[in-house]
């Protein structure tokens, strides 16, 4: 067994990892960047090192002051979490190189599945039923279109070096396959350097069902069973479960084989996860993501395995002590996750600092976070602050213990996606486990979702929410009061009228005073949908802003024209620079 493990992340996943270094005796080590100095992860870790600034280029995706910090510390082997390196195959490699374990499946695997033609064909190869389409790269629009024939519209055109939807586009008709075509082409060559685009039979309504694997060197492969995905916003998950609700035993038994063979199919060993669509009780394979995912927590829930620690015992060579007769599953789990984003405002990201801080706990309850009171939230990283998980005996009980504890959860300095969890759970669509796609989608219906203003608001002229107590007559209320910003209320409370500020920093999409339309975040111009001069509404969509590989779209703080627009697409942008001058 290891003595030393470097934890290669920030965050809920970087505390998730130690805590299971801990239970294992084992000592761990963080890095972090300048930006996380504060961070839980690093007080937390046994030891702690710099790695440099706070974007993830100079800092957590340096691979070369890792390997300099591995050295240093002694460690000998590094979990990479999620995100950043780890499903990076070179990264893999030189560490295999170097001596050190990977807590993660061998590089040729990563390498295999990064590839989704390659992934397709293997697939194929392996019997695994694969979503109808091409496994080889398609050249050119005009054989896109002679094979699009083939296949049947509509047509998913996607990017070969893509997943969790990057590079994705439809054809619902053949005159639009040309604009899919090179949409995806565009986009894989952007975030992949790699322009080669695959076709797929498009399934107009199917669940997003994947299956979690653990493989250990020895050649033993168990199954988990099956998440259901299905509730997404633009490729990023939201709300998952287990077990699916339209996966019964023997679906669970039949998927959960085809999950073993895919993972036999690359010699894979440590954890992973099968992705695939399950439409009419047909099921296909998707990808394969060669990682600990965000949503493990909710299979952990349901069959009592420690994925993370199953993880760090297969690194080290050790044997499963269980088989797939041993797995058991029990009740039902939903994770919700907690984003500082504004479900009212196009999920907007929201960062800021989290003032007040207090998780729910009791029966059922599982809180993975990397935060307290007085956290940053940067617009630097994801904007995840924690992940919410609940278990009960079945699905209705536990959508009713999410709602209570949404509602002892309490964030505030910065929005998050709590009310947007309450309102979900509570819809006649979620108990009907329908994807809840019209919801997610529908403006009117988020627009009720509107926070007021986080208590620090330094912006003038604006609603916060205060709660005061009040007895009357001996009996305790709590009084909610929103007021301005810096109106009565604040008056009430002894604070100091802040001075009115003429540019609005943290703008993207809030409301609010002034003309300008500030980025709230770094990152660069992908697309300008205005021109100067246009007449536009409160929300209209005026730019998207890539960030961490994550799209942001920037809305139009207040109605008016176009004043000013000093963006161009390609260009990077700061947070507080202008984006657009409204009048
Ligand atoms: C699809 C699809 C329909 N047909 N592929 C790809 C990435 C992942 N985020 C979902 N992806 C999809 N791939 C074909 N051939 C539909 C989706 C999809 C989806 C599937 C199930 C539940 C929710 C979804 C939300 C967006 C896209």
């Amino acid at each position: 067994m290891f003595s030393k493990v470097l934890v290669a992340n920030r965050g809920e996943i970087a505390v998730r990892v130690i805590r299971a270094l801990d239970e294992l005796g084992i000592a761990s080590v963080a890095v972090y960047s300048e930006a996380d100095r504060e961070s839980q992860h690093v007080k937390r870790a046994g030891e702690a090192y710099l790695l440099g600034p706070g974007p993830a280029a100079e800092s957590y995706l340096n691979v070369d002051k890792l390997l300099e910090v591995i050295e240093q510390s002694g460690a000998e082997a590094v979990h990479p979490g999620y995100g950043f390196l780890a499903e990076n195959a070179a990264f893999a490699k030189r560490l295999e190189d170097a001596g050190i374990t990977f807590i993660g499946p061998p590089a040729s695997a990563i390498e295999a599945m990064g590839s989704k033609t390659r992934a397709r064909e293997l697939m194929k190869e392996a019997g695994v039923p694969i979503v109808p389409g091409t496994t080889e790269p398609v050249e050119d629009v005009e054989a896109a279109a002679r094979i699009a024939e083939d296949i049947g519209y509509p047509i998913a055109v996607k990017a070969a070096g893509g997943g969790g939807g990057k590079g994705f586009r439809v054809a619902l008709e053949p005159d639009k396959l040309q604009e899919a075509f090179e949409g995806a082409a565009r986009e894989g060559e952007k975030f992949f350097s790699d322009a080669t685009v695959y076709l797929e039979r498009y399934l107009p309504d199917p669940r997003h069902v994947e299956v979690q694997v653990l493989a250990d060197k020895h050649g033993n492969v168990v199954h988990l069973g099956e998440r259901d995905c299905s509730i997404q916003r633009r490729h990023q998950k939201l709300i998952e479960e287990s077990p699916a609700p339209q996966v019964d035993a023997e679906l669970r038994a039949r998927i959960g084989e085809i999950a073993v063979e895919a993972a036999r199919a690359v010699d894979y060993h440590s954890a992973g996860t099968i992705e695939g669509l399950l439409q009419d009780g047909e099921y296909y394979f998707l990808e394969m993501n060669t990682r600990v995912q965000v949503e493990h927590c909710v299979t952990e829930e349901t069959t009592g395995v420690d994925i993370v620690r199953e993880q760090i015992l297969i690194a080290a060579g050790e044997a499963l002590s269980f088989g797939q007769d041993d797995i058991r599953w029990h009740g039902h789990a939903i994770e919700c996750r907690i984003n500082a984003e504004d479900a009212a405002k196009n999920f907007a990201p929201a960062p800021g600092t989290i003032t007040s801080y207090f998780e729910p706990a009791g029966p059922g309850v599982r809180i993975d976070s990397g935060v307290l009171a007085g956290s940053e939230i940067t617009p630097l990283y994801d904007p995840m602050v924690a992940k919410l998980i609940v278990w009960d005996a079945d699905r209705e009980k536990a959508t009713r213990r999410m709602l209570r504890a949404l509602d002892e959860f309490l964030i505030e300095g910065v929005r998050t996606l709590i009310p947007f969890h309450k309102a979900i759970m509570a819809s006649e669509q979620w108990a009907n486990a329908e994807t809840c796609r019209d919801l997610i989608e529908d403006k009117a219906w988020l627009k009720q979702l509107a926070q007021p203003k986080p208590e620090k608001s330094e912006d003038e002229g604006e609603t916060v929410e205060r709660t005061y107590l009040v007895e009357v007559s001996g009996k305790r209320f709590d009084v909610k009061v929103r007021g301005e910003a810096a109106g009565p209320a604040a008056a009430v409370n002894g604070a100091v009228r802040p001075a009115p500020r003429r540019e609005r920093r943290s703008g993207g999409s809030g409301g609010g005073g002034g003309d300008t339309l500030t980025s709230p975040l770094q990152g660069n111009v992908f697309k300008v949908l205005v021109e100067q001069g246009a007449q536009v509404e409160e929300g209209a969509l005026i730019c998207i802003i890539e960030a961490m590989k994550m799209e942001n779209e920037i809305t139009a703080h207040k109605a008016g024209t176009v004043a000013e627009l000093p963006i161009s697409e390609g260009a990077a942008v700061a947070s507080g620079d202008t984006l657009a001058v409204i009048k």
